[in-house]
């Protein structure tokens, strides 16, 4: 089986999470997009491990993972990263592999990402990790990848600061790198994960851009991203939580700004720990975005839903989320382009009862509290897309498949 994650929001639905726990059944764990900016925490018994570049599934002893070539890769932090986990006990020499074709995110960049964002009409609150420049880089044919370390006439024309810089990890990576495509296919018959980055609504094409990453973040970027082609993936499962997320700027229809929504917010970003694990940013909190959620379905192509925080909302009376947008006294369920438009949206939300009993104690489909199934039920019919699993808390136990 080949199966695709992705995040079916603004990045932070738990994809981390899920990836590991889905690790268990797979032979191979393929990251294919996005670079240092991603922030994935997998909290394993009493270790809590926070990934940036490492697909989530390193943390499973013996499984194999690979960096794909849809990926940004800054050496020094990859190397920084294995080091970390490394000394929390993950032993990871000879079983994470680097595309040759991934570029590289060089310290310049990084400089560039900071310095230029704040100078655009509409800064985008980047990471600062040099990602859209490295991608920049690689559309205007600029770019160095892996491979190329080894190419004369890139070596001798890289300047003699970035030569001297990455000369101790190219000599690393020599025996990391790999053919992808050739990779994959030797792999043909094993179990494949491969794991997004950031989410659906931060996709270069089908975010809201200009405030999106630059990564493919959607499900066509596994296929790009991990050198293999669409038809050989099986299935694709897009990971969403039961309210809205965004860090960096850009429209959020559904936001908590004011008075009770608010109040609303704090306390969701409290019971959720909603902060940065790059940039230690607080998290913006928004109701659940139906209109945007099903667009996520439809552009990813979604078998299925993971259905992340429902717990959250355990003990409320009423929980609440947006059905359709109000653009200019228009009612409107088709995803918006335009940034103006977005961000005229007044959301159109729908209450729902609170339920007895608790999501979070839930281990399986059956446990779930009647009440909240009715609000899944729903979730399934205007998005038209399954739950087809459930994440109840951040450890390994508090995740679970329907069936
Ligand atoms: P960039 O740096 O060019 O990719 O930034 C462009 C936009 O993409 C957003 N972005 C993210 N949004 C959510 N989570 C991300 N990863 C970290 C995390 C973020 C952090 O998991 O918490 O620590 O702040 C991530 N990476 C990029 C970014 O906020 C910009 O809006
Ligand atoms: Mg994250």
């Amino acid at each position: 089986m080949k199966l695709v994650v992705i995040g079916a929001q603004w990045g932070d639905e738990g994809k981390g999470k899920m990836v590991d726990y889905l690790a268990e059944d797979a032979d191979i764990v393929v990251r294919f997009s996005g670079g240092a900016n991603a922030g994935h925490t997998i909290k394993v018994e009493d270790k809590v491990f926070k990934l940036h570049l490492v697909p989530a599934g390193i943390i499973y002893p013996g499984k194999t993972v690979a960096l794909g070539n849809g990926m940004v890769i800054d050496p020094e932090s990859l190397f920084e990263e294995l080091a970390q986990i490394e000394s929390q006990g993950v032993s990871w020499e000879g079983r994470v592999f680097v595309s040759d074709r991934a570029h590289l995110v060089l310290p310049s960049y990084k400089e560039e990402d900071k310095d230029m964002d704040p100078q655009r009409p509409r800064p985008i609150g980047t990471t600062g990790r040099g990602i859209g420049i490295a991608y920049g880089r690689k559309a205007y044919r600029d770019g160095i990848r892996v491979a190329d370390l080894w190419d004369d006439v890139v070596w001798n024309n890289m300047k003699a600061e970035d030569r001297e810089w990455v000369t101790p990890f190219k000599e690393k990576l020599a025996h990391m790198k790999i053919n992808m495509a050739g990779f994959m296919m030797a792999n043909k018959d094993k179990e494949i994960l491969l794991e997004g980055a950031q989410g659906a609504l931060l996709d270069l094409d089908h975010g809201t851009y200009p405030y999106v990453s630059s990564g493919i973040s959607t499900s066509a970027g596994a296929a790009l991203g991990g050198s293999i082609g669409f038809r050989h993936i099986d299935k694709v499962l897009g990971v969403f939580k039961a309210y809205q997320t965004r860090v960096g700027n850009g429209p959020m229809p559904t936001e908590m700004l004011e008075g009770d929504d608010l109040k609303l917010g704090n306390t969701l970003r409290e019971l959720g720990h909603e902060y940065g694990v790059t940039t230690g940013r607080s998290r913006r909190i928004g109701y659940l975005d139906l209109v945007a959620l099903k667009y996520a379905g439809w552009v990813n192509g979604l078998d299925g839903f993971i259905l992340s925080h429902l717990n959250l909302y355990d003990g409320f009376e009423t929980v609440t989320f947006c059905t359709a947008y109000e653009i200019d006294g228009k009612t409107v369920t088709d995803f918006p382009s335009l940034t103006t438009d977005m961000e005229k949206v007044k959301p159109v939300l729908k209450d729902f009862p609170g339920w007895k009993g608790k999501v979070g104690d839930a281990r399986n489909w059956d446990e779930i509290p009647a009440g909240a199934k009715e609000v899944i039920a729903f979730i399934e019919d205007y998005t038209g897309v399954p739950v087809a699993g459930y994440s109840v808390g951040p450890l390994r136990d508090e995740t679970f498949m329907k069936e």
